[in-house]
């Protein structure tokens, strides 16, 4: 009887550890922002992106016509809606970009027309299960991959694309039974 409550003990913590890997190691999400308006100049860009909390290992998924492009700018191209600094610009109408650092992100639309119509939105991510603990936030921009403003609209999308799921948890739930059955064979 001992081995059998030692069993169903087992059994409980496994299923808690599991469910609490789902919880916190959570796969990441891709938000097509703008939702069903996608990436435009009409859609209410600062309210889609305003209820939502985004993580590191999150993408984002720009959806938009063939008259705007996606650029991640640093934050005084942003604010100024000024596109001399551009970090990166895809022109391909369906663009996902990751977010692999945590922190502040930057995107405008390439057409500073529309840029200043209210096309850019401000991304915080925060510190996913995947980044090394919490890296200081709103270190805004180290401009590493900075390329000065050609005018060239070239869809380079990094893929460096951290997924990960809650295995190591499956693991030990895995020896956790194992364990138990061990033990049950031994008794
Ligand atoms: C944009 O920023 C650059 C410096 O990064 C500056 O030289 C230029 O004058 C700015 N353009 C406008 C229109 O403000
Ligand atoms: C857009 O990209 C997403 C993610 O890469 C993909 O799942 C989807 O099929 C693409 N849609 C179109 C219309 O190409
Ligand atoms: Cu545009």
């Amino acid at each position: 009887m001992a081995a059998a409550n030692k069993f169903l003990l087992c059994y409980v913590a496994a299923v808690l550890v599991s469910g609490l890997a789902v919880i916190t190691c959570k796969a990441s999400t891709t938000y097509t922002v703008g939702g069903t308006s996608g990436w435009d100049i009409s859609t209410d860009l600062e309210s889609w992106v305003q209820d939502k909390t985004f993580a590191v290992g999150d993408i984002l998924l720009f959806q938009y016509s063939q008259i705007h492009s996606v650029s991640e700018v640093p934050k005084e191209s942003y604010d100024q809606c000024n596109m001399t600094k551009v970090i990166k610009t895809s022109s391909d109408g369906n663009t996902s970009i990751p977010l692999t650092t945590p922190g502040q992100h930057y995107f405008v639309c390439g057409n500073g027309l529309h840029c200043l119509g209210g096309m850019k939105i401000q991304v915080t991510a925060i510190g996913g299960a995947n980044s090394p603990a919490n890296a200081p936030q709103g270190s805004d921009n180290g401009p590493s991959g900075l390329v000065p403003g050609s005018k060239k609209n070239q869809p380079t999308l990094s893929s460096s694309n951290v997924i990960n799921g809650g295995s190591d948890y499956l693991v030990l739930g895995l020896l956790c039974v194992v364990g138990t059955v061990l033990y049950l064979i031994g008794s």
